[in-house]
């Protein structure tokens, strides 16, 4: 049976959870089959993403419009993808690459690229009847993340928060993924009590995390271990901490400024400073400890603390596997953050994770801090079988839609369905 083929490749410009205008693509197939996806925008960036293109004209959403990125996939795209087969996911991805031509995918716009290659990878995965999680990672991928809740932000994502942005439940005791989303949620609510109590403001901000205003940064963590204790659960045995400072964001001149605690810190007095956490308190899970052109620092933090911690290179790697091979050849990190439209296709997401398996290094799939109802990255999740997802906190409903596509997944699974619990975390074993 000959199989279908693209036949149109079209866009609209839609908003994301913060209003900001993004890319949504539908693809059609000669078969009638149709599938659309929609692009996730970062606030905290790192200096070496892939382009989002933004139409920069002042008179429309403060220039954040994107209608030139929607025509380019009306015309340039739809031109070189009309024909081609949708399961043909590297030879869609190439293509894009290529009428793009730029390193940056600067030209046609990485939001367009990826828009169009993830709508592919859909509409591919719709015509072989298969859910999309088993299209990307074939018949065994069966293996449910530990999902990492976002319950207190700051940096960029919220106004008055800590310096750090990220403070994350990672409920890795959990026998289920259903389980874990429960440990999730109901700390999460109890921690708004703990805020609520102490008379903090229970205002949340762009991942769904509370936003309390604190006199310094270690108070969230003990805020947090409060939370999890009054909801029944044992920190660091039910409910670990991850954290994701960032660091790029308070990085300036060469010192890290943690406004919070009123101290301006060298790259080795800040690895100090998180190896005093790690040693006091159950975390599990460092991102971008550093700034994203420390590497020389990366590099010492691994070796002091990357026995006890995962380190996370997010804004380091940017899910590029140019970036990622320098850490691995200079001892960077020991974990990867995967973002497709870091990178801009779905190959090359695929590529990176690949890569940072065979170099022994863990992935974690993750959202942005501004998303649209798209759910791909649970799928891809479950496709990598990487065991970790970072998606916001249980609140918001374009966080939510993807703890509840993982419920989906976890529910289609039956009895074939694993947690990653613990497991996930390699370095733990050598604690
Ligand atoms: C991060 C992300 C997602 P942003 O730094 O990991 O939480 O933030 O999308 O703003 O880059
Ligand atoms: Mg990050």
């Amino acid at each position: 049976m000959s199989r279908a083929v693209i036949d149109r490749v079209c866009a609209d410009e839609i908003l994301d959870s913060r209003g900001n205008p993004t890319v949504e693509v539908s693809v059609s197939l000669s078969n009638g089959v149709t599938a659309s996806a929609s692009v996730p925008s970062g606030a905290s960036t790192g200096e070496f993403e892939a382009v989002e293109l933004r139409d920069k004209n002042p008179e429309r959403y403060g220039g954040k419009g994107v209608l030139t990125a929607v025509q380019h996939v009306n015309e340039e795209i739809a031109r070189a993808l009309v024909g081609m087969r949708a399961d043909e996911q590297r030879a869609i991805d190439a293509t894009l690459i290529e009428a793009d031509g730029s390193e940056s995918k600067k030209v046609l716009g990485a939001n367009a690229i990826l828009g169009a290659s993830l709508a592919c990878a859909k509409a591919g995965a719709m015509e072989s009847g298969l859910p999309l999680f088993r299209y990307l990672g074939g018949a065994n991928s069966h293996v449910l993340p530990v999902p990492m809740f976002n319950v207190l932000n700051g940096g960029k994502h919220a106004h008055q928060g800590p310096d750090i942005q990220e403070f994350k439940l990672v409920p890795f005791g959990a026998p289920t993924f259903r389980e874990a989303l429960r440990y999730g949620a109901e700390t999460y609510h109890a921690l708004g009590a703990v805020l609520a109590d102490a008379g903090l403001s229970t205002n949340v901000g762009d991942e769904g995390g509370y936003v309390p205003q604190l006199p310094s940064n270690v108070a969230a963590l003990e805020l947090i271990l409060r939370a999890i204790e009054r909801a029944g659960y044992r920190p660091g045995e039910d409910i670990a901490i991850g954290i994701d400072p960032a660091a790029s964001s308070f990085y300036v001149d060469g010192r890290y400024r943690l406004t919070r605690d009123q101290r301006i810190l060298t790259s080795s007095e800040m690895i100090d400073f998180w190896a005093d956490w790690v040693t006091r308190f159950p975390l599990v899970s460092l991102e971008d400890p550093l700034a994203d052109n420390d590497w020389a620092g990366f590099s010492a933090l691994t070796r002091e603390l990357g026995e006890r911690v995962q380190v996370v290179g997010d804004d380091l790697f940017v899910t590029n596997s140019k970036f990622l091979q320098r850490g691995i050849d200079e001892h960077c990190c020991n974990s990867i953050l995967i973002k497709l439209n870091q990178i801009g296709t779905v190959t090359e997401t695929l590529d990176t994770a690949q890569l940072a398996f065979s170099a022994g290094y863990t992935c974690l799939v993750s959202h942005r801090s501004g998303e649209t109802g798209d759910t791909s990255i649970a799928d891809l999740a479950v496709a990598l079988g990487c065991g970790q997802i970072k998606a916001g906190a249980p609140a918001r409903g374009e966080r939510v839609a993807k703890y509840n596509r993982l419920l989906a997944i976890e529910r289609m699974l039956g009895d074939d369905a694993r947690f990653a619990g613990r497991g996930a975390f390699r370095q733990l074993d050598r604690r």
